[in-house]
């Protein structure tokens, strides 16, 4: 089956093709926009993003001369659905990205930039076309463990990249394990001082400054995309225990630790330097977080009383709201107090965690959201198949096809289907430790799970978006990006 000629991934709400001619991108086609603050800053996007899959350099010109054979960038109240819809209309004299708010327009310019094609004799063009469209869930992400491995500015930024380009709209990083301490705090320096030199394997580690962090998340906003820090706590604490010492019950500091099993290392809520911690470290994310939300992990603290438990996620998400801060959770904080608003990370679909799944439940009735990340469908750490060298099989091999053909609202029976704030894929690096390793794994898992994140179900099945991802073998190898040529796609 051929790529079709206009493949957008995510499939948009409507794409109608015209019969006009294409738009023909020449050497001197012109970006226009209104010079407003907020525009600046995407037109300079968006003739860069478009630039480098053009080849050639584009010019942003502030206002409009009305002149034909020009992109425009326009904001619009005359536009149906949120913030993220955009309108794009494309015709042999014009392109029109249309949208209410800058991130719509980062949209409709990624588009844009999926439909550009290249002829053999180098003529550059956009097929006619109008497409309207609007995500269906407002929370799609990617969350990346730079714990257990640790992967720096550069690679964050290329990861960024990849989301805006799917239409991804949070990165989540995973900030802290029991193999390392990845972002630096102001209040707590030893914490990177000690604990950043460590990683699975023995490997080098690092960390993120402040400064390199605040850069990430500015590039982020840029691109439409927010940045969810998590601190994980009660578990999954090694590197802090390492630290400071006076968080264990003896006071004495724990060893590094460089492998990979989970569950072992604990908070206590009866040692008095518990509460400052973590009100240090909590205050300190806060401050370098513009966004809304923290996570707070609250995973596989497999040694915790139930009413420990609770007594430490209690004291994490006051400590979150008192900082003016949304809590996030995985699935496992549905067990402790949850107030409205919340938002709980479904991830553990196996039938050992039908506790956790009644309590999700019980938490989603409560006024929690609950945002999905089923592991046996978006944990793109795991295998594709039995061949594939690396990653983990816990939650099952994970093929293209299983990371695309499942519904988010059915998939916890009893859940409201309103409480769905959205999709979120996950990926963990005990056995990723490249950029190469990581792309490989992500792609082209990762636009699957965007199109299940941002396309309504009646737009989505399997066929289709099998023929419309081969497309996208193209952007990924003119990045240079390794990718994993799933056989269930014929890439051509
Ligand atoms: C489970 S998913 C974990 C992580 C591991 C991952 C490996 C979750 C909330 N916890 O600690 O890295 O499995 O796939």
């Amino acid at each position: 089956m051929a790529v079709p000629e206009i493949a957008v991934v995510p499939r948009p709400v409507s794409l109608v093709p015209s019969p006009e001619a294409p738009f023909v991108v020449a050497p001197d086609t012109p970006l226009l926009v209104d010079p407003r603050p907020e525009l600046i800053t995407v037109a300079v996007l968006a003739a860069d993003l478009l630039g480098r899959v053009i080849g050639d350099a584009i010019e942003v010109r502030y206002g409009d001369d009305g002149s034909d054979g020009a992109i425009r960038l326009r904001l619009t109240e005359a536009l149906p659905g949120g913030d993220e819809a955009y309108r794009l209309v494309v015709g042999p004299g014009r392109v029109l990205v249309e949208a209410r708010t800058a991130t719509g327009l980062v949209h409709g310019v990624v588009t844009l930039r999926q439909l550009v094609r290249h002829a053999p004799d180098g003529t550059v063009s956009v097929p006619a076309v109008r497409i309207e469209d609007v995500p269906r869930y407002a929370w799609r992400g990617l969350s990346l463990d730079v714990a257990r491995h640790f992967f720096g500015l550069d690679d964050l930024k290329l990861v960024v990249g990849l989301l805006a380009h799917y239409k991804l709209n949070v990165l989540h990083l995973h900030l802290t394990d029991d193999q390392g301490w990845r972002l630096e705090m102001p209040s707590r320096p030893l914490l990177t001082a000690r604990s950043s030199g460590t990683a699975v394997g023995g490997g080098p580690g690092g960390f993120l400054t402040t400064a390199q962090f605040a850069e990430l998340v500015t590039y982020a906003h840029t691109r439409g995309v927010t940045v969810v820090p998590e601190i994980d706590v009660p578990g999954h604490v090694n590197a802090a225990l390492h630290a400071y010492g006076a968080l264990t019950p003896s006071g004495e500091p724990t060893e590094p630790y460089t492998g990979i099993e989970v569950g072992f290392s604990r908070l206590h809520a009866d040692v008095p330097a518990t509460g400052p911690f973590l009100a240090d470290v909590l205050g300190d994310v806060a401050a370098l977080t513009p966004g809304d939300y923290l996570h707070i992990g609250g995973d596989e603290a497999l040694e915790l009383t139930p009413t420990e438990y609770a007594r430490l996620v209690t004291l994490a998400s006051d400590a979150v709201r008192a900082y003016g801060k949304q809590v996030v959770g995985w699935q496992e904080i549905a067990h402790a107090p949850v107030t409205p608003g919340t938002v709980v990370q479904y991830w553990d679909d196996r039938e050992g965690a039908r506790a956790d799944r009644d309590a999700v439940v019980a938490a989603a009735r409560a006024g929690a959201r609950v945002l999905m990340s089923p592991g046996n469908r978006t944990y793109l750490d795991m295998v594709y198949d039995s061949s594939t060298p690396l990653g983990q099989d816990w939650a099952g091999a994970i093929e293209l096809r299983d990371a695309y053909e499942w519904e988010p609202s059915t998939l916890v029976p009893g859940l409201p289907t309103d409480a769905v704030v959205g999709v979120e894929a996950a990926i963990w690096t005990e056995t990723i430790a490249t950029l190469p390793e990581l792309t490989q794994m992500l792609l082209p898992r990762l636009a699957a799970v965007a199109e299940v994140a941002w396309t309504q179900p009646e737009r989505r099945d399997w066929p289709g978006f099998r023929a419309r991802v081969a497309g996208q073998a193209a952007f990924w190898d003119r990045l240079g990006l390794s990718w994993y040529p799933s056989p269930q796609v014929d890439w051509r």
